[in-house]
């Protein structure tokens, strides 16, 4: 008996159905009302009693691998049932699956990244969520400047405050804390205001915003440093002004113009008849951001500007509506990639 189930493994082991029929053939050789393990659990009762603990592990063994050989079977023949079936031709491509394309405001962050690397500029990341200090109060924002107003900023808490950042100047005063200068510095990063969601404004947006601090910086540094960017990201031709403002952090402050890129300066309805287009705010940093900061602003200067990437990237690609961004419409959005990088 024990040379016999034996044998019924070994057959078992090699057995293969090609269709359904073949398989309940060997179901029903097997597992069949009359079929061998019926046999030979009937036959067991004639089994020596010192045999007996043997050969009943042995029967249990046949059971378990012939129930297993009709489950496998069964899976691969139903499954290449519903499949296209045996005739599918292994030599066609693969389904290609489209790979996708870089985001428009990614495309431009990441040109902004590259201008500034090369003139020794690297990039520091920080919290999206930041306390009063480093989203204002380090930037010498008065206690009762309005952009801390409830309509401004997003408040996760109140007293003491915690913020969705509302620029990513906090990442600068977070470096200054912890670095001595000199520092060359971009900080691009996403952005909260509680704005009314418009065209033209939402209630999130991106930033890069750059820090030069050093012995000996001044507003002639800052100048050309923006000259440069603004040849590399619109045009070689490409003129800037710089008209005065104010903020906080900054001091003297501008806001800087572009010559319009599409009429050369001329004047056109895209410029309104200026010749000019606003492009970024920057500045000398305010010494007592650097004191707030843990910098000696009698030994060192720094400038420092911001831009909205969503700003450049309208210029860049004459986006008019600033929900196309974050509206994941692909017919939009496949439109770039090519055109850049
Ligand atoms: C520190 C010191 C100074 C960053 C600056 C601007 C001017 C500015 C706006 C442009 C459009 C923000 O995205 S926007 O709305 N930014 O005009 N930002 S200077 O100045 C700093 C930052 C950090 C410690």
């Amino acid at each position: 008996m024990k040379d016999q189930i034996n044998t019924y493994l070994a057959e078992i082991e090699i057995f293969t159905a090609k269709t359904k029929d073949e398989l309940e053939q060997f179901r029903i050789k097997y597992s069949g009302k009359k079929g061998i393990l019926n046999d030979l659990f009937a036959g067991f009762k004639n089994v020596a009693a010192e045999e007996r603990r043997e050969m009943g592990v042995l029967l249990n063994e046949l059971k378990g691998r012939v129930q297993e050989k009709i489950d496998t079977l069964r899976e691969s023949l139903e499954g290449e049932q519903t499949a296209a079936g045996p005739a599918r031709d292994l030599t066609l491509p693969v389904n290609f699956t489209d790979s996708g394309s870089r985001h428009p405001l990614m495309i431009i962050r990441n040109r902004m990244i590259e201008i500034f690397s090369r003139v020794g500029f690297t990039v520091a990341e920080g919290p999206e969520i930041e306390d009063d200090w480093h989203n204002f109060s380090a930037l010498n924002f008065a206690p009762e400047h309005p952009a801390r107003d409830m309509q401004d900023t997003f408040f996760i808490e109140k007293d003491p405050d915690i913020v969705l950042r509302t620029h990513t100047s906090s990442v600068q005063v977070r470096v200054m804390e912890k670095t001595k200068p000199p520092i060359r510095m971009i900080f691009p990063g996403r952005v909260y205001r509680n704005e009314a969601i418009s065209a033209r404004a939402h209630c999130f947006f991106h930033q890069v915003e750059g820090l030069y601090v050093d012995k000996n910086v001044s507003f002639a540094d800052l100048r050309q440093t923006m000259l440069y960017f603004a040849k590399e990201m619109f045009s070689a031709d490409t003129r800037i002004r710089l008209r005065p403002s104010y903020f906080p952090f900054t001091e003297p402050s501008a806001e800087m113009d572009i010559s319009c890129n599409l009429c050369g300066g001329k004047g056109c309805g895209f410029c309104k008849y200026t010749g000019w287009v606003e492009i970024l705010g920057c500045g000398m940093v305010n010494p007592n951001v650097l004191k707030n900061c843990g910098i000696d602003p009698d030994v060192y200067s720094g400038f420092a500007f911001g831009m909205g990437v969503e700003r450049i990237t309208n210029l860049v690609f004459n986006v008019k509506d600033l929900r196309m961004f974050s509206e994941n419409d692909v017919r939009f959005l496949q439109q770039f990639e090519s055109a850049w990088q």
